[in-house]
């Protein structure tokens, strides 16, 4: 029988079948061997025998596979940013979206709290994603919460941004049957700690969600030039008629990027998330041997 891992504890596996029933699954032995740990989102052939406890016998291949949470087969990012408190980290938004891009996931990217934003960063919101499939939304009065849901139908969804920006509250708005957490923010530093510690599927609408604490693939100073040029959709390509090859779109001469900023293609502030970026990039590049 096959079906998808939506949880795992202690060597054991909650797989949701293809008939809508959940097993709970010991892992082969030689996944070991082999050096494969199943994981949450993973596809599995199962099978259950008249006594005992169910296997897990097969993975199948993944689409992708994030590091933190360990979590497979994921086709839509939801970055969830704050239009109030606590204020968006849109530096954080682009390093998911960067993280999305580099995985072949789509990234849907929502303004949550929208009942309680200032104006100016529902517009530097609208400005700054033009070029990406975005929603403003609120938990408490219900905007954008029909279009949010049928975003997810289908698909296997992972909420990912900084913490109290409202993830779990959305969830719950649209699956009150999860009783997430949710918690109010540190008051100290307007950061706070993660209210949400496990990343568990939850089965929905033909798909599945996932709520996370956080969410990491792989290291940012992997990245080359040209890979994080692509994960700037505004650019368009357009950094491939800057006059230098490897023109990192400072204070190069005949720039097509800096172009873009007076032609108003490109918001000035994600121009300077862009270089903020590459220089993070390549400061740790020079400190990868230390
Ligand atoms: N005004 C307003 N407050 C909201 C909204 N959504 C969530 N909140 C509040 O924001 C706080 C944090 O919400 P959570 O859902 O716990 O945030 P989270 O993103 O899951 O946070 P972590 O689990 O810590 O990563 C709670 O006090 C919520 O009541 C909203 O749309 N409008
Ligand atoms: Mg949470
Ligand atoms: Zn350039």
């Amino acid at each position: 029988m096959r079906g998808r891992i939506i949880k795992g504890i202690g060597g054991f596996y909650d797989v949701l079948l293809d008939s809508g029933e959940t097993v709970t699954c010991k892992a082969r032995g030689r996944f070991r061997n082999e050096g494969v740990t199943p994981m949450v989102g993973d596809l599995a052939e199962v099978s259950i025998p008249e006594t005992g406890y169910a296997a897990l016998d097969e993975i199948l291949p993944r689409t992708n596979a994030l590091l933190r949470p360990p979590v497979a087969n994921i086709d839509l990012l939801v970055v969830v940013l704050s239009a109030s408190v606590p204020k968006p980290d849109w530096l954080l938004a682009d390093k998911l979206l960067i993280q999305a891009h580099t995985l072949g996931i789509e990234p849907l990217i929502v303004l949550n709290k929208i009942d309680t934003a200032k104006p100016e960063i529902a517009d530097q919101f609208r400005a700054d994603y033009a070029a990406y499939r975005t929603l403003l939304a609120s938990s408490r009065s219900g905007e954008g919460l029909e279009a949010l849901k049928s975003a997810l139908t289908g698909r296997i969804s992972c909420f990912a941004g900084q913490s109290a920006v409202g993830k779990s509250s959305l969830l719950n708005a649209l699956f009150p049957e999860l009783s997430l957490e949710t918690g109010a923010l540190a008051k100290k530093t307007d950061r706070g700690r993660h209210t949400t510690r496990q990343a568990e599927l939850w089965p929905y609408l033909g798909g599945a969600v996932l709520d996370t604490p956080g969410f990491s693939l792989f290291e940012l100073s992997e990245l080359t030039q040209d890979a994080l040029n692509d994960c700037w959709p505004e650019f368009g390509g357009a950094y491939e008629n800057c006059r230098f090859a490897g023109c990192r779109h400072l204070a190069e001469p005949d720039c097509a990027v800096k172009a873009l900023l007076d032609e108003g293609k490109l918001t000035q502030t994600r121009y300077a998330r862009y270089v903020e970026i590459q220089s993070e990039i390549e400061e740790k590049k020079k400190h990868r041997y230390d």
